[in-house]
């Protein structure tokens, strides 16, 4: 039995992750941790800086944590007002879970990549688990190094550091934050306040997405699958469907006719344009039995139920 610990529990796959874990009966003990003072959950949380290496190695050895899914980060539109900072925590957090499972305090660990360690001269439809990558922001930039510092640690120490290179992932129960693929989010939140919405990107920008419940579903499937099954030791490609801030529009024009998009592409339009449009996952297809449940309709229409529209 494992006693879990998410670090970065209040953000947008963190709160979710924590709500599915605690459902489950497979572990004895979940806690979680974050940087603010307090979780909006009633679940165990604490309050530890994941850039602290002695308050996180005291706190897990005090809890007997043997199994940590470490979650904190800067996303690729935030990082870039402050690329430094980005390098900073996602990488340093991460040195911080990689040193503590080569001591052999955390058994077992999971940590997200993203589609962000692609950069402009991968191919862009079916993009394979080894293609180029050429990272365009310090988060993608930042994603690639963790990427391979965890098959590093894997190959060279032994540990058991597990990871997905997530796409744009769709939520409803917490926003995400800084990400160039927020208005897939956001752009439902103005639907149901009637609020005409302004999209960052082009309307015909195609991104990889996946539904938050496929992307939870993934990373348990992932944790729970045997360690000589997988054969990739850094992260494997996820994929789930693509979609175009277009084609929501028109799914929701066809509740509410009168919504409105206008499309003012900023600075995220080269970053979304340096991601690919589909991947290749067939990895994760193979290894640990990656299936996807929801594509873009199912994602939509959930999305409506669950934040109360329909
Ligand atoms: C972002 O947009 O930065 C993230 C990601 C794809 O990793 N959602």
């Amino acid at each position: 039995m494992s006693r879990v610990l998410i670090v970065g529990s209040e953000g947008q796959i963190g709160t979710q992750l924590s709500k599915a874990l605690s459902n489950r009966d497979d572990f004895d003990y979940l806690f979680l941790c974050d940087i603010k003072d307090k979780s909006r959950t009633d679940l165990n949380y604490f309050k530890v800086d994941a850039l602290s290496y002695d308050d996180l190695k005291s706190f897990i050895i005090d809890k007997k944590i043997n199994e940590v899914y470490h979650l904190a980060a800067i996303l690729s539109a935030k990082g870039e007002k402050d690329p430094m900072r980005t390098w900073n925590l996602n990488m340093n957090s991460l040195f911080n879970i990689l040193k503590l499972a080569k001591e052999g305090i955390i058994e077992k660990a999971f940590w997200p990549s993203s589609i962000a360690v692609f950069g402009n001269n991968n191919p862009k439809n079916d993009t394979p688990q080894f293609s180029d990558k050429e990272p365009i922001t310090s988060y993608g930039i930042s994603k690639l190094a963790g990427e391979n510092w965890c098959k590093y640690f894997n190959t060279n120490y032994g540990t058991d550091i597990r990871s997905i290179r997530f796409p744009g992932v769709i939520s409803y129960d917490a926003l995400p934050g800084g990400g160039t693929t927020d208005y897939a989010v956001d752009i439902f939140h103005s639907f149901k306040s009637k609020i005409r919405y302004t999209c960052f990107l082009d309307k015909d920008t195609i991104l990889p997405m996946i539904y938050i419940d496929d992307a939870i579903d993934g990373i348990i499937k992932l944790m729970r699958a045997p360690k000589k099954k997988l054969r990739i030791q850094s992260s494997y490609n996820l994929y789930a469907f693509s979609m175009s801030p277009k084609m929501i529009e028109e799914e929701l024009k066809k509740i509410d006719n009168g919504f409105q998009v206008d499309y003012v592409p900023d600075y995220r339009q080269a970053i979304a344009d340096s991601w690919p449009n589909t991947i290749d996952d067939i990895y994760a297809c193979e290894d640990w039995d990656w299936n996807s449940k929801y594509n873009f309709k199912e994602t939509t229409n959930h999305m409506l139920s669950k934040l109360a529209i329909l």
